[in-house]
């Protein structure tokens, strides 16, 4: 719809992932506005529009991966796995957005590159990539926690003669790696999936391992007729639970703690979780991510189960060489990960004890050694939570510019607004449960937050909203405490303190208070007419 984009409207949602086309759905359709959707991709997704690497899918369950505003979305589309795999996600989002008739207010291949509030007007300009100037009342970030990918600086990764890939910007077309010699570098949820997809195909595959990662099996297969029945028929059972659990899961934390009970017992839990899989496994006991000692114990066992499952002592020792708490940086599940290991033509590098050097024409060399690499994969994760929205380049009041406000680390209140930035919201932002819980989940929540304060200011003539350092400062320690009551923030390398990414400041985003109890302290700040935020 580029050709028919106008220049004016009531609002301009950035991504059309989960979080953009629901708010489009609830502005456009309940609140009748006037929305356009900048999407830089050439299709619905989000986040997943360019996950298509080997092995990229869902690690939560297809039935709580979803929708729950719309019975009628949950009771036509049918999920064919247990976990929903990266292509299966865009033909979801492709259903709703055509369900909706929602890809007529989209313009693809539209990267916003600058956005700049306006004082005079009380209006947002935002500059694309397609040379169009929109101005709108209200900036709706609905960007993804997880969408700015990054490579790390590796001198000499120019010269290299291969090809090289981002698993967060992977090509459309399939990547071949039968018969090459192929790196991968980094071994969080998105590495564990991969590796098993291209030890298939690839001649030899060097995976170059900084961190271990405990990983539970997935357990993933396709759905039984009766699972499928059972979910159509549990619909509002499964939306409560998604919407009352601390983590959004359609799972029930157990409230028994790990002292609870006798070891026999505890391993027999822990037994039956692993042969059940998934993130669940986190949740056999109730103090598995606030307690050290407690933390330890299902630690072990997951310790234990790698040492079991591969053979090479040297790569099982890598591969458990923890200096972290299990679930204390996000917890992958897997698809044959260990197992992998056993294979032939795979090999193991520990590079915290034999760091990268630099890349040149052929390969990677470490310190102690070289390896001749036809392809190199980088599975090195993102710049999350802070990355995209800094991208977007926002100047808010007064020329203050988003990355100099957020120098020493974001600030929010509740994840949803910035002080300085008035009328911009930020769907999942930091602040907010967003990636320590199931993002549909958190999603559908804060869109339809932003939505019910934009009709508020509608109904009662406000032509902006924005809130306060000191409400910010507040709810930054709110943040912090909510932390500081888990293991979460005990972790160096953790990308949810900012620490993956050299220079970034060091603090802990996501809220760890739980979904219930946030949204709690959101309907509070809603039935308060908007206590903490000025409106005029
Ligand atoms: P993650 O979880 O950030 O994992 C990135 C991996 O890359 C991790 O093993 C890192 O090691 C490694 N890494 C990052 N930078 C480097 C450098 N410079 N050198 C070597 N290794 C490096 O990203 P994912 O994509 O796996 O997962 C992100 C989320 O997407 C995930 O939680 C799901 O929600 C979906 P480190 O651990 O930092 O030592």
């Amino acid at each position: 719809m580029n050709s028919s984009i106008k220049k004016e409207y009531d609002a301009v949602i950035v991504g059309a992932g989960f979080s953009g086309l629901y708010q489009l759905y609830c502005l456009r359709n309940h609140l009748k506005l006037n929305c356009l959707v900048l999407e830089k991709g050439e299709g619905v997704g989000g986040t997943w529009y360019w996950n298509r690497y080997p092995g990229a899918r869902c690690d939560t369950e297809s039935h709580a991966y979803t929708y729950f505003f719309s019975d009628e979305i949950f009771k036509e589309w049918e999920w064919s796995e247990r976990y929903p795999g990266h292509a299966e996600i865009r033909k979801y989002l492709n259903f709703v957005s055509e369900k909706f008739d929602l890809k007529k207010d989209i313009s693809f291949k539209s990267e916003v590159i600058k956005t700049t509030y306006q004082e005079n007007e009380k209006k947002w300009n935002i500059e694309t990539s397609i040379n169009k100037t929109i101005s709108a009342k209200f900036l709706i970030t609905a960007v993804g926690c997880i969408s700015t990918a990054n490579i790390p600086n590796i001198q000499g990764l120019n010269k290299f003669r291969g090809s090289y890939f981002h698993t967060g910007n992977w090509p459309k077309n399939d990547v071949n790696f039968n018969g090459k010699i192929v790196g991968q570098i980094g071994t969080g949820s998105t590495g564990i999936q991969a590796v098993p997809v291209i030890a298939e195909s690839a001649k030899q595959l060097t995976v170059f391992q900084r961190t271990p990662n405990y990983s539970v099996p997935a357990r993933n297969k396709p759905l039984t007729a009766e699972f499928k029945t059972y979910v159509k028929e549990n619909y509002k059972k499964l939306r409560k639970t998604v919407r009352t659990t601390p983590n959004g899961h359609a799972f029930i934390i157990s409230e028994t703690l790990v002292h609870d009970v006798d070891e026999i017992e505890r391993l027999k839990r822990y037994e039956k979780a692993w042969e059940k899989g998934g993130l669940q496994f986190r949740g056999t006991f109730k103090d598995i991510i606030s307690n050290q000692d407690a933390n330890k114990t299902a630690s072990e066992f997951i310790k234990h189960k790698i040492r079991t499952i591969v053979k090479n002592k040297e790569y099982a020792k890598i591969l458990t060489n923890f200096d972290h708490p299990y679930a204390g940086k996000r917890p992958p599940i897997d698809s044959n990960y260990f197992e992998t290991y056993n294979r032939d033509n795979v090999h193991l590098v520990d590079i915290r004890s034999d760091p990268i050097k630099y890349i040149d024409e052929y390969g990677i060399c470490t310190e102690k050694n070289y390896f001749n690499l036809d392809m190199i994969v980088f599975a090195t994760g993102y710049d999350a939570m802070t990355g995209s929205l800094i991208k977007l380049n926002v100047t808010g009041e007064n020329g203050l510019k988003l990355e100099d406000y957020w120098k020493e680390g974001p600030k929010t209140y509740l994840g949803i607004q910035i002080p300085g930035f008035p009328n911009m919201f930020t769907i999942t932002g930091p602040g907010s449960p967003s990636v320590l819980t199931n993002m549909p989940t958190a999603i559908e929540q804060h869109v339809e937050w932003v939505t019910d304060c934009i009709k508020y200011m509608i109904d009662n003539n406000y032509e902006t909203i924005c809130t306060t350092n000191k409400k910010s400062d507040e709810w930054g320690k709110k943040v912090n405490e909510a932390a500081n009551k888990t293991l979460l923030p005990t972790v160096k390398h953790s990308w949810y303190l900012g620490a993956n990414i050299p220079g970034k400041p060091q603090v802990f985003m996501p809220y760890a208070g739980g979904l219930p109890v946030y949204k709690e302290i959101c309907d509070k700040v809603k039935e308060s007419n908007y206590k903490g935020f000025i409106l005029s």
